[in-house]
C-alpha cells in the first residue's frame, strides 16, 4: 500500500463513553499510520480507561489540545459504533472547519447509527459508512486517496 506522507490523521473513539472497542481502535489507527501521522494515538491507548483519563491540564486541557489537533489535521476518521458525546463534539467542530470526515459504522440488531452522523453522508468528503472491521482496507484506500483529502 503506498505510504501517503505528511497526512494528517484525527482519529476519534469513545472514551468516557466506554472502552469496549479499543482494541479495534487500535487496529485501526496502526492500518491509518500506513497513511499518515495519527494526531490521537491516545484514543488506542488500553492503559486508558472510561473513568481514567484525567489530562494533567484538566478538562479544558483536554477540549483545548484536540481542538487544535482537529485544526491541524488534513482528515478525520471517526469510529462511531459506540456512541460517544466527545466524539460527536468532535465531528461537529470539524463539519464546521470543513474537514473531510469518514465516519465508520458496525451495524447491530436493535440500534440505529444517530441520524445526525448518517444524515452527515454527502457521499464525497462527508461519509458514514457500515463496515466490517476486516473490510476496512478498501474503504480507507478509497478514502484517504480523494483529492479533497490529500495533503494541500
Ligand atoms: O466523550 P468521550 O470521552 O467518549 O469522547 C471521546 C473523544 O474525545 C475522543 O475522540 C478524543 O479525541 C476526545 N477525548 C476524550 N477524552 C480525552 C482525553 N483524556 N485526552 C484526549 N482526548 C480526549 C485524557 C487522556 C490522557 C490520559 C492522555
Amino acid at each position: 500500500m503506498p505510504r501517503m506522507s505528511g497526512l494528517k490523521i484525527y482519529f476519534c473513539g469513545s472514551m468516557r463513553a466506554g472502552r469496549q472497542d479499543v482494541d479495534l481502535y487500535g487496529v485501526l489507527v496502526q492500518k491509518l499510520q500506513q497513511f499518515g501521522e495519527v494526531l490521537t494515538p491516545f484514543v488506542a491507548d488500553k492503559s486508558i480507561t472510561n473513568l481514567g483519563s484525567e489530562h494533567p491540564g484538566g478538562e479544558k486541557g483536554i477540549h483545548d489540545r484536540d481542538v487544535e489537533l482537529l485544526e491541524a489535521c488534513d482528515v478525520v476518521v471517526a469510529e462511531v459504533t459506540q456512541p460517544s458525546l466527545g466524539v460527536g463534539y468532535e465531528l461537529g467542530r470539524a463539519v464546521a472547519m470543513n474537514k473531510p470526515i469518514l465516519c465508520l459504522y458496525r451495524p447491530q440488531e436493535g440500534k440505529l447509527l444517530s441520524g445526525m452522523i448518517r444524515g452527515m453522508d454527502n457521499g464525497a468528503d462527508l461519509r458514514a459508512v457500515d463496515y466490517k472491521p476486516e473490510e476496512v482496507d478498501p474503504i480507507f484506500q478509497s478514502f484517504l486517496s480523494q483529492p479533497c483529502v490529500k495533503k494541500a
